[in-house]
C-alpha cells in the first residue's frame, strides 16, 4: 500500500475518452494516476456511457470520476495528468471539445477555488455536465462544491442527457 504521510488534499479527477477503446483508455489512466508519486486512489466511480457534448460528429464517450488524496500542488497534479494524456496518445487538434483518446480534468482540489491561467478549479463545466455530476455523486454524495452549491442540488437540476451507467 502506498504511504502518503504528509498533509494531504482530497482531489477529484474527471476521466473521459471516445477514441481507441475508451474503456481500456480509462482503465489504463486509472493505473497511471495511481503510479504518480504522492497520489493515491481513494474512490473510483462506475464507468458511464455518455453522448458527446460539443461537436456531434464524434463517437460517444466513456466517463468516470476518481477521488484521490495527494500532497502535490495543483499545478503539479495538472502537469502529471497531462503527461498521462500525452502518453495515451492525446492529440490536440485545436478543435474545442473534439474527440480524444483521453481527457483528465481536475474537477475539485480540496475546497480551493483557483483561477490560474492554466487551471480553473472547480472545473468550469462541472456544474452542468451530467457525465461529471452523476459519477461524482456516486462516490462523494455529500460534497459541497466550493463557491457553487451542494452536489446533490446540482444533480437534481441536471438532466441525464442520455447518460448510462455501465455494469
Ligand atoms: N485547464 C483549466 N482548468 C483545468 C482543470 N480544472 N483541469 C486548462 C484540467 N485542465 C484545465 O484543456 C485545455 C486547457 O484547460 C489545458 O491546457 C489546461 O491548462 P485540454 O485538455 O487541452 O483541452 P480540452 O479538454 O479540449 O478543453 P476543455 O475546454 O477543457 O474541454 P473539456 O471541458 O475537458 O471538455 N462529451 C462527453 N460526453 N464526455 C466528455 O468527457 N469532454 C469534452 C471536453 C467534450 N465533450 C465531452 C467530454
Ligand atoms: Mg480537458
Amino acid at each position: 500500500m502506498k504511504d502518503i504521510s504528509n498533509e494531504t488534499i482530497t482531489a477529484y479527477i474527471g476521466l473521459g475518452s471516445n477514441l481507441e477503446d475508451p474503456i481500456a483508455q480509462i482503465n489504463s489512466a486509472r493505473l497511471a494516476i495511481n503510479q504518480i508519486e504522492n497520489v493515491k486512489e481513494l474512490t473510483f466511480s462506475s464507468l458511464y456511457h455518455s453522448l458527446p457534448m460539443g461537436p456531434q460528429d464524434q463517437p460517444d464517450y466513456t466517463n468516470a470520476v476518481m477521488g484521490v488524496i495527494t500532497t502535490l500542488e495543483p499545478l503539479d497534479l495538472l502537469r502529471s495528468l497531462q503527461t498521462i494524456e500525452n502518453a495515451q496518445g492525446r492529440v490536440r487538434k485545436g478543435e474545442r471539445w473534439g474527440a480524444r483518446t483521453l481527457d483528465l480534468d481536475i474537477l475539485l482540489y480540496g475546497d480551493e477555488v483557483l483561477d490560474h491561467p492554466d487551471l480553473k478549479v472547480p472545473h468550469i463545466g462541472l456544474t452542468q455536465r451530467s457525465f461529471v455530476l452523476y459519477p461524482l455523486q456516486e462516490i462523494a454524495p455529500d460534497l459541497l462544491i466550493p463557491g457553487k452549491a451542494a452536489l446533490a442540488d446540482l444533480v437534481a437540476l441536471c438532466p441525464l442527457d442520455g447518460l448510462k451507467r455501465l455494469d
